[in-house]
This record gives structure tokens, C-alpha cells and sequence, in this order.
């Protein structure tokens, strides 16, 4: 990408002629951008105008370049930045020239007057010029200081103050043989003759800038033909936009209210458009970890189960417990998920998921995938104990299964059998055990305790959940077991046992 210089200088070496206009603020320089302008002028009278400080050097630097850093961040058209004198001598221009450099700013343009400069248009001719020869110093100093590529501008005031035609033509050949990159002719005569009498002398091979506020009627084919190679609209958006503004405060006062204005605004939303807002939402849906875990619990009934102390229990008792609980851990969401239990494999219990529940849950992995806050539950009617919630929110594993140690085996429905790494029993209680295979395939020689109906995700387990279960629904239009589900995730992710005592047992 060539840097902002680069393509100043190309403008201005172009055939074409460039199209530079005037902007005070990122706002303005965005609406030049828009409209399709070559490269902004950040003008010192604008700039100035909208801080609400005279042009005569009140703005300070470092607002100058603040605001610099603010537009250049929006605009990828090359700045060229007005800076009336170098705000000094060659040395404040130096330093001046430094800080730019490292802002990768395309131009500054310095002016021939003596520090502190007055508006070209106010009392023009009681105005002074530097010698040429402090001129030529500070363009020197300017170009020997910058680092990087940055377009100096060399601007005359000669017409300005009155100095005539030849003043012009001599200064301009020396800002040109100290090595400015352009010249800008500043005048203020009410028609373009003065300017075109100058560029026929011109003898230089520097491209000539020129700001027809006075001649702002002059065609632009007229302009280019007379060998001109940029010309600067210097203060129309600010003077639109003033207008507007007074206008606008007026009626509305006038009035009371801001009916029948609706045609001089623009929408709100084209506010959020010009501030990317939506790039702001996309960056938070990346960024934001909120301290707050997103829970998503994909409750599945199951067949009713007993409690121990307080049974018999509805889903709706299962789903309130939960809820309660949840609230606590920040922002959760139920999905209450069909699925269908089907009598075979000597075993009343097999959990399945059809293709409505699969679509359901897959649409809500997919959304959450790559979320490093969510925390995914997949619970059936068994989660009974507020403890065995809290429980579940302490381990920080991508996946984990919560495993009642307390049943004896010949008492869980085969497919709750749960085959694990260890046992729970002790001496053992600090070994980190793993799931191996759930469900009828697990003899109950080898079962470890029966499945609570609790088991959580996290990052990767969320993800593995996710392609596992894309993976088997795309191989079967069949019912997908749980069982089969938990088995085949084993294989992709580690999940993690915890045994706990519970005291309930499925209803005969
Ligand atoms: C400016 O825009 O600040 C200029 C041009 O320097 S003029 O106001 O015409 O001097
Ligand atoms: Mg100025």
C-alpha cells in the first residue's frame, strides 16, 4: 500500500487535476472521503473556526495533531495539513515535520507570512512576508528533517498582501530550488486572470496548488488547462454545514419543536453508519467476555424419576429447580428440547433425540461454538439437587458427567450404566477419572455408577458436541441416542467423572 505521501504526490504529478477540499474534523474529512475528493485540506481558518479560536494561531499543536490522529484513523485519502507558518521558526517547522512523519500525515503546506499569521482575507495588505531567504531556511530545515516521505508545500502570500506578479514569480523559484514539492498561489482577486497570469511564467517543474474562494466560479477545465495541478475548496463544508446549523437552532426554537425539519436531517442511523457502529457490534461478539457465563441448558425430558426424599417429580419440578438455580449464574437460556424415549435393548429408558431436537440443539452449538463464555448443560429429569447445579458450575472442564456412585448396579436401566477409568471408591477420590462408555454395552461387572442426567460443556467440548452430533445426524435420519452420542464425544474429548451421592432411582 503506498503510503499517504506517496499518493499525494502522484495526485499532484497526475495528469488529472487533483480535488483537494476542506475539513475541520473526522466527520467532515469522512464527507469529503464520501463525496469522492482526492485528499483533504485540514484547513488552519476551518479548524480553527470549529474549535471557536480565531485563525491566527490560537489552536495549539497538540489539538492539531489530536485531531489529526482522530481523522486518519477514519479517512485513507492523503491530509494535507495547513500549518499556516511551521508555528515558529525553521526549528518549531522541524519539529513539526517530525511529529507528522511519525503520523503518517501525506502533506503540510507552510506559508510565507511572519509568525503569528492573520487569515489571508483579513486586512490582507497591512500583512508582512518572511524574506525569502528565512523561507527557503524553514523549507530546507523541513525537508533535511523528514523521515519518512512527507509532501512540503511551499505557499506564497505575495499576491495576497498586494506584492504583485513578479514578487510571486520570484519567491515561488526559490520555495522550488530550496526543494518544496508544490507550490500553492494564494490570492484573492475575485477572478482566476491573476493566477492564470502567473502560471504563464511559471517556469518550474513543481505542480502549482490554487484556492478559488474569490474566483469560485471559474470552470475547472479552465483551471486544469492553465497547467494548475490541484485546486482546494478551503472552507465550504464548514460554511454548509454553519448555515445549516443556525438554520436548524433557529427554527427549532421558533417553533417549539422539530416538525417539518424531518427533510433537513439525516436519519440517525446515518450517524451509526458513518461511526461503524456495526463493526463495534461485531468486535464485541468476538471480545467481550463478559464475567457473566452465557448458560444454555438443553433440557431433555426423560422417563419420571423418583426422589428419594420428595418424589414423585414433573418435568416442570426439574425445570423450576434449574431456573431458580441458573439465575444465579448469570444469563441462561432453557431449551426445552422433544426428545423421545424408546422401549427396547431389554430397557424401558433409551434417551434419543429426533431430527426437530437435533436441528434445535445444532442451530444453538453452531451460535455458541466459538464462544469462550458459554457453558452448555445437557440435563435430563434426574437433576435433582440444587448442590449437584452448583457442583457442575465449579469444574472448569470441557466436558464433564455427574455420576451417582450411590445405586448398585443391578438397580440402573442398562442404558444409565456408566463404565469410568476409576471407581469412586477410597482412596481414590483425587484421581481424575474419565468417562469410557455409558449405556448397554456396559456390563454391570464393569459399571462404575449410573448416569445423573447432568453432563456440561465448555470451548473445545461445546465444539466437539457440536460436530459429533452433525457427524451422526448426517449419517443416520434415524433417532440419535444420547448414549451413542456421549460414546462416540469420548472419543474427540476428555470427559471428566464426578460421582455424587444421590438418592433417587427411575419410576417402575
Ligand atoms: C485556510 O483554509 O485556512 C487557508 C486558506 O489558509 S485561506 O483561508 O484562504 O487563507
Ligand atoms: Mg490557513
Amino acid at each position: 500500500m503506498p503510503t499517504s505521501a506517496n499518493r499525494l504526490r502522484e495526485m499532484l504529478y497526475g495528469s488529472r487535476i487533483a480535488t483537494l477540499i476542506e475539513a475541520h474534523n473526522t466527520l467532515s474529512a469522512l464527507v469529503a472521503q464520501e463525496a469522492g475528493f482526492d485528499a483533504i485540506w485540514l484547513s488552519s481558518l476551518t479548524m480553527s473556526c470549529a474549535y471557536g479560536v480565531r485563525d491566527s494561531n490560537e489552536l495549539t499543536v497538540e489539538h492539531i495533531l489530536d485531531n489529526i490522529e482522530y481523522i486518519t484513523e477514519r479517512v485513507h485519502i492523503p491530509v494535507l495539513l495547513d500549518a499556516d507558518t511551521g508555528y515558529g521558526g525553521f526549528n518549531q517547522f522541524r519539529r513539526l515535520v517530525r511529529r507528522l512523519c511519525v503520523r503518517k500525515v501525506g502533506g503540510v503546506c507552510i506559508e510565507d507570512k511572519v509568525f503569528p499569521k492573520t487569515n489571508s482575507f483579513i486586512n490582507p495588505t497591512s500583512q508582512k512576508l518572511i524574506s525569502i531567504d528565512e523561507f527557503c531556511g524553514k523549507i530546507r530545515a523541513g525537508c533535511d528533517t523528514r523521515t519518512d516521505d512527507l509532501i512540503i508545500v511551499a505557499r506564497t502570500e505575495a499576491l495576497v498582501i498586494g506584492s504583485g506578479l513578479d514578487e510571486a514569480l520570484l519567491r515561488g523559484r526559490a520555495y522550488s530550488d530550496a526543494g518544496a514539492d508544490a507550490l500553492l498561489v494564494h490570492s484573492r482577486a475575485s477572478s482566476f486572470d491573476e493566477i492564470a497570469a502567473f502560471m504563464k511564467e511559471w517556469d518550474r517543474n513543481i505542480p502549482i496548488i490554487c484556492v478559488p474562494t474569490t474566483y469560485a466560479d471559474t470552470p475547472i477545465n479552465v483551471i486544469q488547462e492553465a497547467r494548475i495541478s490541484a485546486v482546494i475548496w478551503a472552507n465550504h463544508l464548514l460554511r454548509a454545514s454553519l448555515l445549516a446549523m443556525q438554520q436548524t437552532a433557529c427554527y427549532i426554537l421558533e417553533q417549539g419543536n422539530a416538525h417539518g425539519l424531518e427533510n433537513q436531517l439525516v436519519p440517525l442511523n446515518e450517524l451509526w453508519r458513518l461511526q461503524n457502529v456495526e463493526e463495534l457490534q461485531s468486535a464485541e461478539h468476538r471480545y467481550v467476555t463478559s464475567s457473566k457465563l452465557e448458560t444454555i441448558l438443553l433440557y431433555l425430558p426423560s422417563p419420571p424419576i423418583v426422589d428419594f426424599y420428595t418424589s414423585p417429580l414433573t418435568s416442570s419440578d426439574v425445570i423450576t429447580r434449574w431456573n431458580k438455580q441458573l439465575k444465579s449464574f448469570g444469563e441462561s437460556e432453557i431449551c426445552n428440547i422433544n426428545t423421545s424415549t424408546r422401549a427396547s435393548l431389554n430397557d424401558q429408558h433409551v434417551l434419543c433425540l429426533d431430527k426437530n431436537s437435533i436441528v434445535q440443539i445444532q442451530s444453538i452449538l453452531a451460535r455458541i461454538a466459538s464462544s469462550t463464555n458459554a457453558f452448555v448443560i445437557l440435563t435430563t429429569a434426574t437433576a435433582l439437587e440444587d448442590y449437584l447445579i452448583n457442583l457442575i458450575y465449579s469444574y472448569h472442564c470441557e466436558a464433564l458427567i455427574l455420576v451417582n456412585a450411590t445405586q448398585s448396579p443391578e438397580k440402573i436401566p442398562s442404558s444409565w450404566c456408566v463404565h469410568c477409568t476409576n471407581s469412586s471408591g477410597l482412596g481414590v477420590v483425587d484421581t481424575p477419572k474419565q468417562l469410557l462408555k455409558i449405556g448397554h454395552e456396559v456390563s454391570y461387572e464393569c459399571t462404575h455408577g449410573m448416569w445423573t442426567g447432568i453432563m456440561s460443556f465448555r470451548g473445545h467440548g461445546i465444539k466437539a458436541l457440536y460436530e459429533e452430533l452433525t457427524r451422526l445426524s448426517s449419517n443416520t435420519n434415524q433417532l440419535i441416542e444420547i448414549n451413542e452420542l456421549i460414546n462416540s464425544l469420548v472419543r474427540h474429548v476428555e470427559i471428566n467423572v464426578v460421582y455424587v451421592n444421590g438418592g433417587w432411582e427411575f419410576a417402575q
